[in-house]
């Protein structure tokens, strides 16, 4: 049990998943700090006195009972608190309604929603209430509440239930879908009214804030206002604030000797051959396989590129057990292969295909030495590759191409924008990067670079907390008259 007393502005982070990996060697709890976007974006407010993050900590079905409490006291004492889920839980909730259902419909991919979803929705409910006696179990009078992401969704009403005063907000970090998809979804008032348990709603994007509010229109018939609604007698305020990554970090450690040194030796053993990079979650709306056909498509148009450039694709293991991430790792496989055999030489092969989750280290010297940096997703919430390979070109050289769908193509317009579903069109921004005169290149990089030096992961908490903290007393304000 934590006992200390807690100061009135103290945080109750709330995430699907705990910020660490737990691991149990010779009997020993080992946990080791996730390096994930997230993580380093809020470890300042879990930083901050008395704060707690709440979460599940993994799979821990396999601990006896002593090692779970060793965990859960190590868990604590750094300022944690696990909510343990069952292997069917993490089974039905997780892979299958969280990834299985949500994830395919919020990023438009409607044959990849499970049909059998029902059964995975009790599990979704259920694990939003284990969550929900969480929260309130840990939770003093003065406490700021701030629940992340599409597997909690409809956690804020419980809470609200629970706790009917306290300050609660939720961020959602994939995209919000247009009404019209959106009402796909059997459970959709049900989501909508649980998020409406919030004093604030955040996402990354304007547009993303504008679906939202329409579907609040539609599904609820709520009279909405460009940033706000009334609800149950609360005003529930609803904002755009783009998540963005630690760009003074990035930048130190990608000008690093070490880091130097890697790109160089990197570019000089490709002075011939331009290197297109790709860095993912191997998942299927993250555009892999289209980046893939692209990359024939361009051998095709221009025979005479062969040998000219190359992609590195790292892709790192993501959502083994669901079914749908399987079967893109076994078609991406036979895509690479395909493509390589068709246009490979003794000497050269256009796709170099790493599957492998790879240290920020390793990532670096890839960053700066790439001449085209390729981020095409189907969807994407917002997308922090794109952003990171900015931050790490202080040489303010490489191209970025970038999908229209991120929420990242809001904000950096300077890039070659492009349709990812086109095919010959990313083709054509690829050969238009590869040749890209030097002027233009460092005339768009420079603008880039300025973009994430304004508004950086720190922004992104104080504005949304500037937001919160706001909400939270006006809503004071209206229980008190
Ligand atoms: P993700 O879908 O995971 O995040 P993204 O924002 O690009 O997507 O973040 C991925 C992170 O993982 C980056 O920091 C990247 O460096 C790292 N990464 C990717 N592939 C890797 C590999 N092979 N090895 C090592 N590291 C790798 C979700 C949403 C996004 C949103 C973020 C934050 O889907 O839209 O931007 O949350 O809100």
């Amino acid at each position: 049990m934590i006992a200390s007393p807690a100061p009135a502005s103290r945080y109750l982070i709330v995430s699907n998943r705990l910020p660490v990996t737990v691991s149990q060697k010779e009997g020993k709890i080992e946990l080791k700090a996730s390096a994930g976007g997230l993580a380093t974006a809020l470890s300042h407010v879990h930083g901050t006195e008395g704060s707690r993050w709440i979460g599940w900590p993994g799979e821990t079905g396999q601990m006896d009972k002593s090692a779970r409490a060793e965990l859960d006291r190590r868990l604590n004492a750094d300022g944690m608190i696990p909510v343990h889920l069952t292997t069917k839980q993490v089974e039905r909730f997780y892979e299958g309604f969280c990834n299985g259902v949500l994830w395919p419909l919020f990023h438009y991919l409607l044959d990849k929603v499970r049909l059998d979803a029902w059964v995975d929705w009790q599990a979704y409910r259920e694990a939003n209430e284990l969550f929900a006696d969480a929260v309130a179990r840990h939770y003093q009078p003065g406490d700021r509440i701030w629940v992340h992401d599409y597997h909690l969704m409809l956690l804020p009403a419980l809470l609200r239930k629970r706790l009917p005063h306290a300050s609660i907000s939720f961020f959602l970090h994939i995209p919000f879908p247009a009404s019209g998809v959106f009402r796909i979804l059997p459970w959709r008032r049900e989501i909508l009214e649980g998020l409406l348990g919030c004093d604030l709603i955040g996402f990354h994007t304007h547009s993303y804030q504008r679906q939202f509010l329409s579907s609040l229109l539609r599904l609820l018939g709520l009279e909405t206002q460009v940033d706000s609604v009334t609800y149950d007698g609360r005003m529930v305020r609803v904002g755009a604030f783009p998540i963005s990554i630690d760009t003074e970090h990035f930048i130190k450690e990608s000008s690093t000797p070490r880091v130097e040194e890697a790109a160089a030796k990197m570019r000089e053993q490709n002075t011939e051959c331009k290197i297109l990079f790709g860095v993912d979650r191997l998942d299927y709306t993250k555009g892999m396989r289209r980046r893939v056909l692209a990359i024939e498509r361009l051998l095709e148009r221009s025979p005479g590129l062969a040998g000219k450039f190359r992609l590195i694709q790292v892709a790192s293991p993501s959502r083994t057990k669901v079914e749908a991430y399987a079967q893109l790792r076994r078609s991406l496989d036979e895509l690479v292969g395909r493509v390589n055999g068709r246009f490979s030489t003794v000497n050269w092969s256009p796709v170099q295909y790493l599957y492998q989750t790879m240290s920020l280290e390793d990532l670096m010297p890839l960053y700066r030495a790439a001449d085209v940096m390729v981020v095409t997703p189907t969807r994407d919430g917002m997308n922090l590759v794109a952003k990171e390979f900015v931050a790490c070109r202080n040489d303010n050289d490489g191209v970025l191409v970038l999908s229209e769908f991120t929420g990242a193509a809001w904000e950096l317009g300077e890039a070659v924008l492009v349709n990812p579903y086109d095919i010959d069109g990313i083709a054509r921004a690829l050969q238009q990067a590869i040749t890209m005169p030097e002027e233009e290149r460092h005339f768009r990089m420079t603008r880039l670079r300025q973009r994430i030096q304004r508004w950086t992961v720190h922004d992104w908490v104080k504005s949304f907390d500037a937001a919160f903290a706001q909400v939270t007393s006006e809503n004071e304000r209206l229980r008190q008259s």
